[in-house]
């Protein structure tokens, strides 16, 4: 998968691709990610970009001619069309698993992160295919979310995880929260493992987290369940 992604900061976003998980699909040349600055497309000897809003009010307006150029240009190097153009708005959809999912079989990406009071509508009416958000609180731009995508694209493309069933099994993918982890030591300051997960039991290890995850979502989310399943505890 190729993402693009387009920012008024591009230092703010290099670190976290840098790292960890991020960092392994690009060395494994499974994701590729260009941070491009809009700036270099600015208008005139400040390369501006933004203006102040039609009607007045606070905040500055990423103008559209500095957002068709440089999307018009990448467009045109990357030789096709991007699968999707998805400008990141609190006003957009909500990202969850499934729209993640829907999203990580995407070939080309392209993402814009507004900031300021956003983007000229002439850019998202025209050029932006999907808008996306990543909850209902506000921040202060799209860089962040931006790279919250990237994560929960990224780490769903095969051979990015190590273990091949881990994305798979995470909170969320099957509509129900994780079980409970535990590592050694086996006691610790009066803290017992489960004796189950220690028993080599598979069944019996399966059952047991299969019973947490429900109990957990029960207790904390019970919104994910279908309503026949949201009473009941274990004793
Ligand atoms: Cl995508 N952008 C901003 N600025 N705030 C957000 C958001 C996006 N998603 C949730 N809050």
């Amino acid at each position: 998968m190729r993402i693009d992604l387009v920012t008024v900061l591009p230092d703010l976003v290099r670190s976290p691709l840098e790292h960890s998980i991020l960092q392994r699909a690009q060395d494994k040349g499974l994701v590729e990610v260009h941070v491009h600055n809009l700036r270099d497309w600015g208008l005139g000897r400040y390369r501006q970009i933004d203006d102040a809003p039609y009607g007045g009010g606070g905040g500055m307006v990423l103008r559209p001619e500095p957002l068709f150029a440089c999307i018009e240009a990448l467009q045109d190097q990357l030789g096709q069309p991007y699968d999707e153009v998805i400008y990141l708005t609190p006003d957009g959809e909500t990202l969850t698993q499934p729209l993640a999912n829907a999203l990580s079989l995407n070939e080309n990406l392209l993402l814009i992160a507004g900031h300021y009071k956003g983007i000229d509508q002439r850019v998202r009416d025209t050029l932006v295919t999907r808008e996306v958000s990543i909850g209902d609180y506000v921040l202060s731009g799209g860089e962040l979310p931006a790279l919250v995508l990237i994560d929960a694209l990224a780490r769903l493309i095969p051979g990015v995880i190590g273990d091949a069933n881990s994305a798979l099994s995470d909170s969320f993918q099957d509509g129900l929260l994780d079980f409970p982890s535990y590592t050694r030591p086996a006691e610790f300051r009066d803290m017992e493992v489960p004796a189950v997960l220690r028993s080599g039991d598979h069944g019996a290890i399966l059952e047991w987290r299969e019973v947490h995850r429900l109990d957990k979502t029960r207790t904390r989310r019970p919104d994910l369940l279908p309503p026949s399943d949201r009473e009941e505890s274990i004793e």
